[in-house]
């Protein structure tokens, strides 16, 4: 497998996208709702998942694709390349503040990550992973996380969990919000996986992801150190929804035996 050439590809796709993106700010979104009213999604998410999937049929037509808006293939075994991509992660965000929001996509060989990019459009940085090889941000290589304590934490996650919902018991959730030293929500799973491999949040925890939000991120967080499971400290699973935990080294293992191992997650 030529993953040089893979990568290349997968680093002008993304690039060429991210410039429709920013293009498109000057002309009249067309927004439309999909599960439920605040489930939205664009002209643009539809548009970019359609140029990658064109430019991936074209050049790797033995590859398969699984991307948010549907119009790639139905993944039923973790088997040969799969791409995952969300278009925009962080939709709602890219509608109310055109900003909080990225490129995502994670390129795996039988379930294995290979290949991951993350890109920050308006702030046009461009992160990328190679498993094995490294994080590097527009092309510089990235420092390898430290540890970091609990007491020292700023914890990314969403307010959603912290009140009554419908997926799990939320009281579970107070004793690490009060014992963090501080949290942060972004609205973008992507961008939060990135903040942790950038140690800019010392964790992030979300109770619902698909593949595509965080194929990519995880990655890169993964290539400098951190450790991303689901918040069982299981391995996440790429065929169907889950939930997300990564965090710096040593962070992970803390939060998990001390304030996750009685949710029922
Ligand atoms: P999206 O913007 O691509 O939909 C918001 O907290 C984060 O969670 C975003 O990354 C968002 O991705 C994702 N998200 C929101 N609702 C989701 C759902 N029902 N399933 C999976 N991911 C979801
Ligand atoms: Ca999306």
């Amino acid at each position: 497998m030529d993953w040089e050439r893979i990568d290349r590809h997968a680093k002008q796709w993304t690039e060429e996208a991210g410039n429709r993106i920013r293009s498109s700010f000057d002309k009249t979104l067309n927004v439309q709702t999909k599960s439920n009213p605040n489930d939205l999604v664009t002209n643009m998410d539809k548009e970019i998942e359609q140029f990658f999937i064109t430019q991936i049929k074209k050049t790797y037509p033995d590859h398969q694709i699984l991307g948010e808006e549907g119009y790639g293939d139905e993944i039923k075994e973790q088997k040969g390349i799969v791409w995952m991509l969300d278009p925009i992660d962080g939709t709602m965000n890219f509608i109310h503040q055109q900003r909080n929001f990225a490129i995502s996509l994670g390129v795996y060989e039988d379930g294995i990550g290979k290949i991951g990019y993350v890109y920050d459009v308006v702030h046009n940085e461009l992160y990328h992973a190679i498993k094995g090889k490294g994080a590097f941000l527009n092309g510089k290589r990235l420092p390898m996380l430290k540890e970091a304590k609990m007491e020292e934490a700023i914890i990314a996650l969403n307010a959603t969990w912290v009140v009554e919902n419908k997926r799990i018991d939320h009281n579970l959730m107070i004793p690490l919000v009060r014992d963090a030293r501080g949290t942060r929500s972004y609205g973008t799973a992507a961008l939060e996986l990135i903040y942790v491999a950038t140690g800019r949040v010392d964790a992030y925890i979300s109770l619902r992801l698909a593949p595509w939000d965080y194929a990519g991120g995880a990655l890169i967080v993964e290539e400098l150190g951190g450790v991303v499971t689901n918040l069982r400290g299981g391995k996440l699973d790429f065929l169907s929804k889950d939930s997300v935990f990564a965090a710096k080294p040593g962070l992970h293992e803390t939060i998990l035996k001390k304030y996750l191992k009685d949710g029922k997650w």
